[in-house]
């Protein structure tokens, strides 16, 4: 993308409303515009990288074995009544009736929808276990919709439903999103801690949030400073295996992470006093357990091998999606700007252009974006007759992770500047050495 050519209303000066550091950078990079309270147009920009966490998590979603698919986000009162939550859920729902005076609503969730299409179509356990899942907006009514994408009123989420025969096999469905979602994080450039929660509106009472720690966190967590330590990394995961996914979840959760309201119950006295942390964390995602709460109320049934109608075990698990480009900005931003990982940044190297209008350094310009374009990546190519300040202050605004800068001066040595936005560290190389430099980083990615 060449930027002349490009939408990138970015802001000289810091907005007023926003109070935290996420907010404000999202506004400046010209990433997102308030339409009203708690809800968002997704600007070009901002939208990018939305898209890029939502491919990673349908990858990882894919790769577990869940199954997308797409619900509507508007429906009828009628089926959320047969749960009890279409009063239960009070004031955040969205409500409304149509035309010829049906009660609807906005979905917050999704649970009787996913159990809807499921006591339609399946009635016998040799259909199961299925998991199905879907990425779609969700509307909550907040009563303080605040920090931008944060905690808005309409989200971006990825909601699954497990079905399965038995509890033991729900609890492996359980442990296998667990699993999926500490890669999905991982990959974003995250740590995301999983830690026993309550379950609030969803129901059921085996529950874990996955927790990024930073100052603005809404939640107050406490933890074994060893937590911070523990990675996925490259390991083998076989989704199938219940031992495996079983023995990642004991690893991760060993240490007894606790958001606020439950942690008197842990054993957080019983961690050395050294190793003792409290912090507050940003919930990018939960998983529950609930059992057959919803499948006796909807009548989710299936025939068992010995015949029995028996009611199928259930659970849901969220990521945050449209919260998660807050999430990672909090996580990795200076006081120049965003910082992105390289698994979502929304350009995976930007050009700078230092003498805009001079054929050689157009040039060199022009092969390196025909030169990264054609290793698959995607440049942004700052070729605005601008100065050097405002197009470096850009850059580094909008967070890609590698810069290449292109001048004069350095052409004549035979060599442009490869630029890290986390370091700050330059290395000056031919223009051949550079691409494969970057071809390099992103090998992975
Ligand atoms: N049905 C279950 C699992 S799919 C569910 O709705 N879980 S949830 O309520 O925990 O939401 C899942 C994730 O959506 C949360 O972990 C959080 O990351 C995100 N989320 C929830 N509310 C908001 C909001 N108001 N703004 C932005 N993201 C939100």
């Amino acid at each position: 993308m060449r930027l002349s050519r490009y939408f990138l209303p970015v802001l000289k000066e810091n907005p007023t409303e926003a109070q935290i550091v996420s907010h404000r950078l999202m506004l400046r990079a010209g990433m997102i515009k308030q339409a009203s309270a708690g809800i968002y147009s997704w600007l070009p920009l901002g939208f990018k990288v939305m898209r890029k966490i939502e491919d990673i998590v349908h990858q990882e979603q894919i790769r577990a074995g869940h199954i997308p698919m797409l619900m509507p986000t508007l429906q009828s009162a009628d089926l959320w009544r047969e749960s009890g939550r279409f009063d239960g859920y009070g004031e955040e729902m969205l409500r409304m009736k149509d035309r010829q005076g049906r009660d609807m609503l906005f979905s917050p969730t999704a649970e009787e929808m996913f159990t809807d299409v499921f006591r339609a179509h399946v009635n016998s356990y040799k259909d199961l276990p299925l998991t199905l899942y879907q990425v779609q907006w969700k509307f909550r009514d907040e009563i303080r919709p605040r920090f931008g994408v944060m905690r808005g009123r309409e989200f971006y989420m990825k909601d699954g439903y497990n079905f399965d025969l038995s509890k033991e096999d729900a609890l492996h469905a359980y442990n296998r999103h667990l699993v999926s979602y500490l890669r999905t994080y991982e990959r974003m450039g995250l740590q995301a801690i999983p830690m026993r929660a309550d379950s609030g509106p969803i129901g059921g009472d085996y529950t874990h949030e996955f927790l990024v720690l930073a100052d603005t966190g809404e939640s107050e967590v406490f933890y074994d400073s060893k937590v911070t330590d523990i990675q996925l990394g490259e390991r083998e995961i076989d989704y199938d295996s219940v031992h495996q996914c079983q023995s990642i979840l004991e690893e991760f959760t060993a240490l007894y992470a606790r958001t606020g309201e439950t942690h008197e119950a842990n054993q957080f006295g019983s961690i050395p006093k050294e190793r003792q942390r409290s912090a507050r964390g940003i919930e990018v995602g939960q998983i529950f357990y609930f059992g057959t709460l919803y499948s006796e109320k909807l009548g989710a049934l299936v025939t068992d091998d010995q015949g029995n109608k028996v009611p199928v075990h259930m659970g849901s698990h969220g990521i945050g999606v449209s919260r998660l480009v807050g999430a990672i900005i909090e996580a990795s931003h200076d006081d120049k700007g965003i910082i992105w990982p390289e698994g979502v940044t929304p350009f995976h190297c930007g050009i700078v252009n230092l003498k805009q209008g001079d054929d050689d350094t157009d040039a060199a310009c022009e092969a390196l974006y025909s030169g990264l374009t054609a290793l698959g990546l995607e440049p942004l190519y700052d070729d605005r007759k601008e100065r050097a300040g405002g197009k470096f202050a850009t850059m580094d605004l909008i967070g890609l992770p590698w810069r290449i800068t292109v001048g004069p001066r350095g052409l004549k040595n035979g060599v442009v500047e490869v630029t890290s936005r986390r370091s700050g560290e330059s290395e000056e190389l031919p223009i051949e050495q550079a691409l494969t430099r970057i071809a390099g980083i992103y090998q992975h990615n």
